[in-house]
């Protein structure tokens, strides 16, 4: 069974007739308690560009002691380093009872630490409305432009691989890995402060997830070369995600967009630098010849992003999941990889199903004032 694609007759979240492409099947997921959240695809809402809003970051308003989040007179509240650079694991505290100034200490904790898991939760029970609430609290919801959703919802972008629908595999199928590191959505304008990711089926060993430190990537590099790059910005293009869509018949419900970002960019509140470039949708430096660029995004990618990723286990972490586990990661400091290691076909093995609700965050911003641009 490859992807089991299904149009009905619909109607949007604003009671509009659409035609909705069904993309699992109903023999799989009868039993289902979490069938609402299966992928589908609107494909006849066309939306226009995201316009440009002023983000305030909630770690800004954080006291960086994060007594609130972390209170030492909790006894039931566990905090782990998962490891020294990238990481944090909390146990005792549910995501759906925080309060507003918890949830700004955990902004700040989640710039810091890059990724902050957090295990037995009730969020995947709470419903959609309270969900798409708990994300807005961090910034404005980013609606991907070709991605699975949601039925009703489209800020949840759907995250599904089973038997009855491959397509998250991709062109990893034609490849030695499914590896394939990113920050999510980079070419955006206003590209995602914190992505939060929860999965209501796991497979019983694989399908983890893997987060690398971008800022320790950036601290690794030699002084004169963190310079030179401090200068400049890379290409990062929604377009060939776009292509592949349009390529695979699948709707393209946001033209796509490409930015100039800064190569080095610092973290609003923390002013931590990073590297911000990624495999996934980095394409080309801005101003070099085309040799140049592409020896020193290969350097950047082999040498930094791909051999810290083959080689450097020091500045990764990688968690197993479990149907109670919620991660929220910043994608302005870490890139990060689902890991596709289980058989899919074989029913004893892989079906994964989760959501993904993804904050939009600020202009990214330079060293020096140096700051996005697009055309
Ligand atoms: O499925 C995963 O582990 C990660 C998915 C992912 O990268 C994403 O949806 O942005
Ligand atoms: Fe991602």
């Amino acid at each position: 069974m490859a992807t089991v694609t299904q149009v009905q007759e619909a109607t949007n979240a604003d009671g509009q007739p659409i035609k909705l492409a069904v993309a699992y099947s109903d023999q799989v997921h009868d039993q289902s308690k979490y069938a609402a959240y299966l992928p589908v695809y609107d494909t006849t809402t066309k939306f226009p560009p995201t316009p440009l809003f002023d983000h305030d970051d909630r770690g800004r308003h954080a006291d960086p002691s994060k007594p609130n989040l972390l209170s030492k007179n909790n006894p039931n509240v566990k905090v782990d380093k998962l490891t020294p650079r990238v990481g944090t694991e909390i146990t005792g505290l549910q995501l759906s009872q925080l309060t507003g100034v918890q949830k700004d200490e955990l902004a700040l904790l989640i710039a810091e630490r890059g990724v902050v898991v957090f295990r037995d939760q009730d969020f995947k029970d709470i419903g959609p409305d309270k969900q798409k609430e708990f994300g807005q609290y961090f910034g404005r919801l980013h609606v991907h432009p070709v991605g699975a959703h949601v039925k009703d919802h489209i800020e949840f972008h759907s995250i599904y691989l089973g038997k009855d629908n491959l397509y998250r595999l991709g062109s990893s199928t034609s490849k030695l890995t499914t590896t394939g590191y990113h920050s999510d959505v980079s070419y955006e304008h206003q590209p995602p402060g914190i992505t939060l990711l929860t999965l209501l089926q796991v497979p019983s060993t694989g399908g983890d997830t893997g987060w690398t430190s971008q800022a320790a990537a950036y601290d690794r590099l030699s002084e004169p070369l963190k310079r030179f790059l401090e200068g400049l910005r890379a290409e990062h293009s929604g377009f060939p995600q776009a292509e592949r869509a349009a390529r695979d018949g699948h709707f393209v419900g946001r033209d796509p967009v490409r930015s100039f970002h800064p190569i080095v960019r610092v973290h609003p509140v923390t002013r931590q630098k990073v590297l911000f470039v990624n495999p996934g949708f980095t394409k080309r430096i801005v101003g070099l010849k085309e040799e140049e660029s592409d020896a020193i995004l290969k350097l950047l990618f082999k040498l930094t992003v791909e051999q810290h990723i083959a080689q450097s286990q020091d500045i990764q972490v990688r968690v197993k999941w479990d149907d109670r586990t919620v991660a929220l990661w910043d994608n302005r400091v870490t890139a990060h990889t689902a890991i596709s290691d289980y058989d899919v076909s074989d029913d004893a093995e892989g079906l994964r199903q989760g959501f993904r609700i993804t904050t939009l965050g600020e202009v990214p911003i330079g060293v020096n004032g140096l700051i996005s641009e697009w055309d």
